[in-house]
This record gives structure tokens, C-alpha cells and sequence, in this order.
């Protein structure tokens, strides 16, 4: 995959009441309120999603998701590792790989279908650089039009061998602001599959995706 895409790692958490307050008094300052709706695509036998690979459009720009290594899971015990594309000619040829059909020259060709479709509104908080690790800390607190809150806190990498380092680094963010859990937290799309498309869903649990 692309040497220079950078490697998103993350752990969700349930937003507790003290949140905010916690995340005030590490310093953290509110970034940006936004809100954005995600369109999803697979193709009819899912097999994007099967194989872990997210595809979605947000507010008009096309980005994948995908595992670090083919084959393997994002999902690594509580926290998530995917590497991101936001170049649409990559995003076409990653996808039509993992389809295994030739390259073609725009998306609409693969005759994906949209699966999912929600907005979020989300709160983004810039946590401070400390002395001892470099990472950027970024957490966001997201509501859904479905009714759905989640946290996430996220370090963005350049190289797998950073990964480890930023996986600490989240984790000990997390265990200051007092939402450690030792399982995974559900997200949005986990969430919103759960209740809107349960085969869609069921598939992926099977395939241990989520
Ligand atoms: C990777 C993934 C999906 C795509 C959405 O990614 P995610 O980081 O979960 O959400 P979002 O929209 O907040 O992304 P951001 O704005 O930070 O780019 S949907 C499902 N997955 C896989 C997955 C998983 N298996 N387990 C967990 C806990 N999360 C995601």
C-alpha cells in the first residue's frame, strides 16, 4: 500500500457526563464544531466491508479505509488501526484491487451501492503536545441523526513503527479522561448497521470484522 498515507490509530469510548470537563483540565482546547454526512458503498456482495475496507463520501470528497497489512484486521484488541487514502485515483485502484477487476477511471464503473447514510455532528478537541511522546492527540465527540454518541481519541502516524508508540499515547488519553474500557466501544457504523441492516451486519461480525 501507499508509503506516505498516513496510519490512523484509535479507541473509542462512551462520552460520559465529566468529558469535557476532563478533557478542559488536560488542556485540551475545542478546535472545531462541525457537521458532515457519510455516504458508504460496497458492491453487492459485500466485499469491501468483508475484507474490512470502508469507503465512504464526505462532504464530496471520496475516502478509504483499509487494514495495514491485506487480509488483516483493523480492529487490534480495543484500539483500531486503518490506513487512510483521500486520493480519489488511489481509492479507485485500492478498490478495484480488493474487487479484483482492472483499475478503471472513475468509481461509478464498479456499480457500488450505497449502504449506509447518516450525519454527524461532532466536537473536535486538540489535546497539547507533552514533553514526552510528539503525537498530535486529537479526540472528537460525535452525535449521530440517529441518536448515537460516541468518543474516539485518534493519533494520525506516518510509519508503522510509530504505531506502537501512538497505540500508549491513546491509551493513556483515554485512562486520563477517564473512559478506559477494556473492550471495544461500538461506533457509528457498528451501531447503525445493528439497527438498519442486520444480515449486512451479521456478515460482519461473522467475518470478524466488528
Ligand atoms: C474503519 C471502520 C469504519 C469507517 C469509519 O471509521 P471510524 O474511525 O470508525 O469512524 P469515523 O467516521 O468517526 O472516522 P473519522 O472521522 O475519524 O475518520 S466503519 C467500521 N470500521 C471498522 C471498525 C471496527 N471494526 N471497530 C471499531 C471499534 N471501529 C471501527
Amino acid at each position: 500500500s501507499h508509503p506516505s498515507a498516513p496510519i490512523e490509530v484509535e479507541r473509542k469510548f462512551v462520552p460520559g457526563p465529566e468529558v469535557e470537563d476532563h478533557l478542559l483540565t488536560l488542556g485540551a482546547v475545542l478546535q472545531d464544531e462541525m457537521k458532515f454526512q457519510d455516504s458508504y458503498y460496497d458492491s453487492p456482495d459485500l466485499r469491501l466491508t468483508l475484507a474490512d475496507v470502508w469507503l465512504r463520501k464526505r462532504a464530496d470528497s471520496w475516502e478509504l479505509k483499509h487494514p495495514l497489512v491485506r487480509g488483516a484486521r483493523g480492529l487490534n484488541g480495543t484500539s483500531t488501526q486503518y490506513q487512510e487514502l483521500n486520493n480519489e485515483a488511489e481509492i479507485i485502484c485500492r478498490v478495484s484491487e480488493e474487487l479484483g477487476v482492472p483499475c478503471p477511471h472513475n468509481l461509478e464503473s464498479l456499480q457500488l451501492e450505497e449502504f449506509a447514510r447518516f450525519v454527524t455532528t461532532r466536537r473536535k478537541f486538540l489535546l497539547p503536545l507533552d514533553d514526552n511522546s510528539n503525537h498530535k492527540v486529537v479526540v472528537d465527540l460525535d452525535m449521530t441523526d440517529f441518536g448515537f454518541a460516541v468518543g474516539e481519541v485518534e493519533v494520525l502516524v506516518q510509519t508503522k513503527e510509530e504505531v506502537q508508540s501512538a497505540l500508549v499515547k491513546v491509551d493513556d488519553i483515554c485512562k486520563k479522561l477517564g473512559v478506559f474500557s477494556i473492550s471495544p466501544v461500538p461506533g457509528k457504523m457498528s451501531t447503525f448497521l445493528k439497527r438498519n441492516r442486520e444480515e449486512h451486519y451479521r456478515k460482519l461480525l461473522e467475518a470478524h470484522v466488528l
